[in-house]
């Protein structure tokens, strides 16, 4: 079922997008938790953690290369995290899995 996020792919609806390639897109939240928030996200459609397969593991690996990257591009030095939000218990509203990519800030430990 396409969400908000497949939009975003097709460019149906806008988002400031920050890095694209074959297989992943990564944009900035709507709503930033943090100075930087971006999400990076596959292109292929797989609802969340609890819906992946061996044919994910290269994409779902190329996305965290990817936020690594852009966290270097977006001068976060001293530190980020990288975090996933899988289904009712764990905060998951977009049914597209996402990785938030977040920094600029002291984060705290444990998440709420
Ligand atoms: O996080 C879903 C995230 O998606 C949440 O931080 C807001 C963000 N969001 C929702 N719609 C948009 C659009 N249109 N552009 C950018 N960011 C968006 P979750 O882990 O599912 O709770």
């Amino acid at each position: 079922m396409p969400s908000i996020f497949s939009k975003i792919i097709a460019r149906e609806i806008p988002a400031d997008i920050v890095y694209e390639d074959d297989d992943c897109l990564a944009f900035r939240d709507i709503a930033p938790k943090a100075p930087a928030h971006i999400l990076v996200i596959p292109k292929r459609e797989i609802v969340s953690l609890a819906d992946l397969t061996d044919e994910d593991e290269a994409v779902m690996g190329r996305c965290v290369v990817v936020a690594s990257k852009i966290a270097a591009q977006e001068g976060l030095a001293d530190g980020y995290r990288l975090v996933v939000n899988c289904g009712d218990d764990g905060g998951q509203e977009v049914p597209h899995i996402h990785f938030h990519l977040l920094g600029g800030r002291k984060m705290t430990w444990p998440p709420g």
